[in-house]
């Protein structure tokens, strides 16, 4: 990445020994485990998900007041994957193996009886070499503004391929993001693909990226073994319901049509 989205000030080392100093130190009980839904409550409230609009840059995206959970990631890393895994719908979000498959900001809401509750935003991947560079850097500066600008942003979910651990531009990202972690953003690093690695690689890679995220909560995910999708359906349902979610009530949202692309 040769552009670096409005960066944010930091206390990392400069060290590349130290990468647990580079990134964010998540607040302490910045995953509350005393607020356990039952795993059922949680996937049938992600089972409501369904499309609500798709935006190519920023101003397009409607002002919401409910949370919203961003899946961010390389291209090809599994972020439109595991939002299909987690709400148990087969396309719901646009997976491929053609790297670059997700080029706008999708938004899903979520919620009972279509009355919206939160929503999830699912980003396009980074990193992906084919991609002309004017589009990168297009695409770089509008990733690194959603992320800090984002009022109702309430989680982001960073999803790495564990074969390639955290790339430089993961650790980008996690300093873009780290001023609002420090204010209570939840943030996951989700090491997708898991059914690729032995028991063994999985642990050393979990106990990597937990380092690289300064300490931050760290899963194994498979989309295709559903390893870790109980877990993170109850994370999404705690930072999207628990202690210190969003007061406000839920509103209905309208179901828009999808603004044309420039
Ligand atoms: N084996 C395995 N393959 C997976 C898993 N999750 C995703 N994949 C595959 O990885 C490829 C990329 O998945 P996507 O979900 O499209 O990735 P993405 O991060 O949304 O990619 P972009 O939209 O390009 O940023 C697809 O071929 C998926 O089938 C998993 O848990 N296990
Ligand atoms: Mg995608």
């Amino acid at each position: 990445m040769t552009h670096r989205p409005t960066p944010a000030p930091t206390n990392a080392s400069p060290s590349q020994d130290a990468p647990g100093l580079k990134a964010p130190t998540p607040r302490a009980g910045n995953i509350i485990d005393s607020l356990k839904p039952d795993p059922k409550i949680a996937h049938g409230w992600l089972h409501t998900a369904r499309f609500l609009t798709t935006a190519p840059q920023l101003e397009h995206l409607p002002p919401l007041d409910v949370p919203e959970v961003a899946f961010v990631g390389r291209s090809n890393a599994g972020k439109s994957t595991c939002i299909n895994t987690l709400t148990q719908q087969k396309r719901l979000a646009f997976a491929s193996k053609t790297p670059g498959r997700t080029q706008s900001i999708n938004l899903f809401s979520l919620g009972k009886q279509g009355v919206t509750d939160a929503v999830l935003a699912d980003l396009p991947g980074y990193g992906y070499a084919a991609v002309p560079r004017e589009a990168k850097l297009r695409w770089q500066r509008v990733m690194g503004n959603y992320l800090l600008t984002r009022e109702n942003l309430k989680g982001v979910v960073l999803l790495i391929d564990p074969r390639l651990g955290l790339t430089e531009l993961d650790e980008i990202l996690l300093e873009v993001i780290r001023p609002r972690v420090e204010e209570g953003l939840k943030f996951l690093v989700l090491l997708t693909k898991s059914d690729k690695l032995n028991h063994a690689e999985a642990q050393k890679a979990l106990s990597i990226a937990r380092l690289q995220s300064g300490g931050g909560e760290a899963r194994l995910f498979s989309a295709l073994k559903k390893k870790g999708v109980d877990e993170v359906a109850m994370l999404l349902w705690q930072w999207t319901h628990g202690a210190g979610a969003t007061a406000q009530a839920p509103q209905p949202l309208p179901e828009d049509e999808p603004p044309a692309l420039d």
